[in-house]
């Protein structure tokens, strides 16, 4: 490390999305601490500062549930102005939630943290940042984001191509236009979904490269009227504690049996919940879509006749069509995406009958065609989940770093804490509910059980806290039966690690999230069983730059 000047705090959070801002608020407000926050982004929004590709949304039940539930006045004063959330609107609300509880103060934008160190005899990190800079604290939380890392594809001559790229992941600033542009996107999933209709609105053409079809439910996104918000405001407290209890979920879902129904019946109900729109279909259809293989395959084939319905051309319909298990990838909320196959401006490439061969400075090559474009556009996902803190890189006892002991598998315990990484913590970590919940409220709290821990170390006058190799291979296991209960683990997807060549194969995230965190809860309450808790060893601690 430099030998740059160094600042002194109690914690460092990393990152400025959901979980690191309500870290900074916990950490600072509730436990009175100094606490200094970095981010790479030149503002606060984490994921939603770098997602702003035309079309982004919350894909998950949005306003106003993908919010913060901490502050009552906060649910109050927010008007959400439609359904789906759009990444415009996140955006705005996380730079008043920044506002309104001062944060910004306390973070330091465009700054990356580079490289993260623990010293066992001072009990500290050192951090070192982008900016040559250094700062040490006994805390570190890590609220990296769980999409984070771009996952950029190394076809031969991408590089040669002379014409903008960009991806999804990372969006530019500035005002994007596609006014007369022959625009080829590679990649369908949220991203690419979300994206493809409202780039088709204005580009001359839109070359769709895709690699898997995917199953995508109409969102039906519309305006939120003043009267629905207010509504759910006023039911606040059981909305929120139907949130805590049902996985995230702010509705009851459902205990409908698919046996009890005819298949008339069945139909019937896929039906009107297709109507409806969101996710429904998926958990609010039959009990056990994603446990049972026949009625998930019913599900699919409900699906896959609703794709050949909307797309006129067959060959097309048939291209769209997926054939893994429905929902065993993130499932999709689209506004109007297999409907943008019937322009005339939209063709689609099916990358498993014609592979892409190569780039050329204006063209996109593969085995049987080659496609003149003015613009690339990269919607092919993440290093998901692991992505960001392998890219940190934290070195913890004896240096050992985190590439090394995530070589094979990603251990953690709780999804939260690192054997060997004391006093470091994640936000929505790999085996952590993370993405299947709600994740404004799943960090938030994550960030209640960090506070519970630090309050406790302080409390008991120890200086560091740590787990062990035994609890993370017991989590492990449980994490794993648990996922091996569900179909997820039989489809390649980001939650399997699979989208990344060479990433260790593992389902990254944990299936039950009330169920766990049910569980973080009593861990905490009862003395936090698991972890490894050292006395005090520095006699003082520097003295922190800000209070
Ligand atoms: P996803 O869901 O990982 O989708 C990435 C897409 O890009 C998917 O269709 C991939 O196909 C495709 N892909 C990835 N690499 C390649 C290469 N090398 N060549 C061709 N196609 C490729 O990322 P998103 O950004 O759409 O969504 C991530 C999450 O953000 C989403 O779930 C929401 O929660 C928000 P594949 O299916 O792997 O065959």
């Amino acid at each position: 490390m430099s030998d740059a000047p160094t600042s002194h705090y109690d914690a460092i959070v990393i990152g400025a999305g959901f979980g690191g801002l309500y870290a900074l608020l916990r950490l600072r407000d509730g436990l009175g601490m100094s606490v200094r926050g970095f981010d790479g982004a030149g503002g606060v929004g984490g994921t939603w500062w770098h997602n702003r590709y035309p079309g982004a949304r919350v894909d998950a039940p949005s306003a106003p549930f993908y919010g913060y539930t901490f502050s009552k006045e906060l649910v109050e004063e927010w008007d959400w102005t439609e359904t789906q959330s759009s990444s415009s609107d996140v955006l705005r609300y996380l730079e008043h939630v920044a506002d309104r509880f001062d944060l910004r103060k306390d973070f330091e934008f465009d700054t990356r943290v580079t490289g993260a160190r623990w010293d066992d005899d001072e009990q500290r990190w050192t951090v070192e940042t982008g900016r040559g800079t250094r700062a040490t604290a006994r805390f570190v939380v890590c609220a990296t984001g769980a999409l984070f890392v771009a996952n950029k594809p190394d076809y031969p001559g991408i590089d040669d191509f002379t014409g903008p790229i960009h991806h999804t992941g990372r969006w530019p600033h500035e005002p994007v236009s596609f006014e007369g542009k022959r625009v080829a996107v590679i990649g369908t999933g949220s991203s690419g979904v979300q994206a493809i209709p409202e780039i088709a609105k204005s580009a001359a053409h839109v070359t769709v490269f895709q690699r898997t079809a995917q199953y995508a439910l109409p969102a039906r996104n519309r305006p939120l009227a003043l009267e629905e918000l207010q509504a759910y405001r006023d039911d606040w407290d059981d909305l929120r504690e139907s949130m805590v209890r049902r996985g995230g979920w702010p509705f009851p879902t459902t205990r409908q049996v698919a046996s009890d129904h005819t298949p008339a019946e069945r139909r019937a109900r896929y039906e009107e919940l297709w109507a409806q729109g969101g996710i429904h279909l998926s958990i609010n259809s039959y009990v056990g879509v994603l446990t049972d293989e026949e009625l998930n395959r019913e599900v699919g084939d409900f699906v896959r006749d609703k794709i050949r319905e909307i797309v006129r051309d067959p060959e097309t319909a048939r291209k769209l069509t997926p054939e893994y298990l429905f929902g065993t990838k993130r499932l999709i909320l689209d506004n109007g995406y297999f409907e943008t196959y019937n322009r005339d401006n939209v063709t689609l490439v099916d990358l498993r009958e014609h592979p892409i061969t190569s780039f050329t400075a204006t063209t996109v090559r593969t085995e049987r065609s080659e496609h003149p474009i003015d613009m690339l556009v990269l919607a092919t996902g993440f290093d998901a989940v692991s992505g960001s803190m392998l890219q940190l890189d934290p070195q913890g006892v004896d240096g050992v770093r985190l590439s090394d002991k995530w070589a094979t598998r990603f251990y953690t315990n709780l999804g939260m804490s690192i054997a060997g990484f004391p006093n470091l913590f994640m936000i929505h970590g790999p085996q952590s509910p993370g993405v299947l919940y709600t994740m404004p409220l799943g960090g938030e709290r994550h960030v209640a059980w960090i506070e519970a821990a630090i309050r406790h170390l302080e409390e008991h006058g120890f200086g560091a806290i740590d787990t062990t190799e035994e609890a993370e291979a017991a989590w492990d296991n449980e994490v794993n039966a648990l996922a091996n209960r569900t179909l997820y683990p039989r489809t390649n997807s980001w939650y399997t690690g699979a989208n990344i060549p060479g990433k260790p194969r593992q389902f990254l995230a944990h299936t039950m999230g009330s169920r766990y965190f049910d569980r973080i809860d009593a861990i905490a309450a009862e003395g936090f069983p698991g972890f490894v808790f050292t006395p005090q060893r520095a006699a003082e601690h520097p003295t922190p730059a800000t209070r």
